[in-house]
């Protein structure tokens, strides 16, 4: 068997154990509904958005807790420790799961992961809102009935509160920056978008797998790194802020040029009038004819006019920006890992603290680098 066999399975191998522990949290979450005597219409609604929304992604948020907590253990874990490191990455998925609902719903989107966006569904509609809710309340659920007893409860609860309220924050001002009927493209700028992204995806799809599995291998906030005293907690912040806006500047850059087969969505950031990270790469660069082009067709429920924007990128070249950009962003956040002091990896036991290396932010930045969905 070739290395690359080998990779490609051990990574198949690691999704279906990881998916494996779905099942067990799926039937958790059944087994107290019906606890709470709800009747057996609900049971299935229930078991249905559950499955329709939750699993059928990337899975690269859940996993990463699984792969952090290994990487930071610096050995393979028991059982128990990997059930446990894997409820944590499931209640991301499960918070992703929540944001996808209420994003679709907000966005006008179409499909998700390839398939009809759950509200676009005729017996679901507005029945998605509380769908989105259950999603989010699961979450609080499964920290409780497994992390209860643990001394970094609270920490999970704040991180999980915390996230979801700057990932909040982060999409109101997404949706405002983008009203329907008031195209003022003189509203964008990178700074802007910058704003948007770090608050809408970058705080709780990179920073919070990586502090959940600091958290439960007991990583204090404060301690000795090298020769300085250090808050790990903050050096992974710096490091995975700039990562998740790498990460949703690659969403930005496959709304536009993705096909639906490919990235598993129909793209809406032209037509909804967003301020995606396209149009202000496009605006940076746009000679007055072509920004006129601009001001005439972004942001209308028109696929001419998107058609149009699509080809004005193509025209100045927005592509070959963007693989620019990438590779910029991939060396310069490479070159923030190779700061972090390099320490001798020891495998640690139980409640003994962990100690944060760069192999945690290596393997996240090769998880996305060059992604094409
Ligand atoms: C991604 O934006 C951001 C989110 C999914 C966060 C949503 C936050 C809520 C509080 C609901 P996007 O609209 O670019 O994502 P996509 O392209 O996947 O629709
Ligand atoms: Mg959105
Ligand atoms: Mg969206
Ligand atoms: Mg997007």
């Amino acid at each position: 068997m070739s290395t690359t066999k080998t990779g490609v399975d051990a990574k198949a191998l690691a999704r279906k154990r990881f998916e494996g522990v779905w099942e067990v949290i799926r039937a958790e979450l059944l087994a107290h509904f019906e606890a709470q005597g709800m009747p057996i219409e609900a049971r299935e609604w229930y078991k249905r958005n559950l499955d329709y929304n939750t699993p059928g992604g990337k899975l690269n948020r859940g996993m990463s807790v699984v792969d952090s907590v290994q990487i930071l253990r610096g050995r393979s874990l028991t059982d128990d420790e990997y059930l446990k490191a894997a409820i944590l990455g499931w209640c991301i998925e499960l918070l992703q799961a929540f944001f996808l609902v209420s994003d679709d719903i907000m966005d006008q989107s179409v499909t998700r992961r390839g398939q009809p966006c759950w509200y676009k569904l005729d017996s679901v509609g507005n029945i998605a809102i509380n769908d989105a809710f259950m999603l989010e309340a699961a979450i609080y659920h499964l920290l409780k009935s497994h992390f209860r007893q643990e001394s970094y409860y609270v920490n999970l609860l704040e991180l999980f509160h915390e996230m979801s309220h700057l990932t909040e924050m982060g999409q109101l001002v997404d949706l405002i920056t983008a009203p329907e009927d008031a195209v003022d493209l003189s509203k964008f700028s990178l700074d802007k978008h910058h704003f948007i992204v770090i608050y809408k995806t970058a705080y709780y799809s990179f920073y919070l797998p990586v502090a959940l599995a600091m958290y439960m291998t007991h990583i204090p906030t404060t301690y000795t790194l090298g020769s300085t005293s250090t808050d790990p907690y903050k050096l992974a912040l710096d490091i995975l802020l700039p990562l998740g806006e790498y990460f949703q500047i690659q969403d930005d850059f496959l709304d536009y040029s993705g096909t639906p087969e490919q990235i598993g969505k129909i793209g809406t950031d032209i037509i909804d009038n967003k301020c995606s990270w396209c149009i202000n790469a496009a605006l940076a660069i746009a000679t007055p004819a072509q920004r006129q082009v601009l001001d005439e067709n972004y942001g209308q429920k028109d696929a001419a006019k998107e058609a149009r924007v699509k080809a004005l990128y193509e025209e100045i070249g927005l592509p070959a920006k963007y693989k620019a950009y990438e590779e910029a962003a991939y060396q310069r956040i490479m070159g923030m890992i190779q700061q972090i002091p390099e320490v001798e990896v020891k495998p640690t036991y139980a409640n003994e603290p962990a100690v944060l290396q760069r192999q945690v932010f290596k393997v996240f930045l090769d998880k996305i680098y060059k992604r094409t969905k």
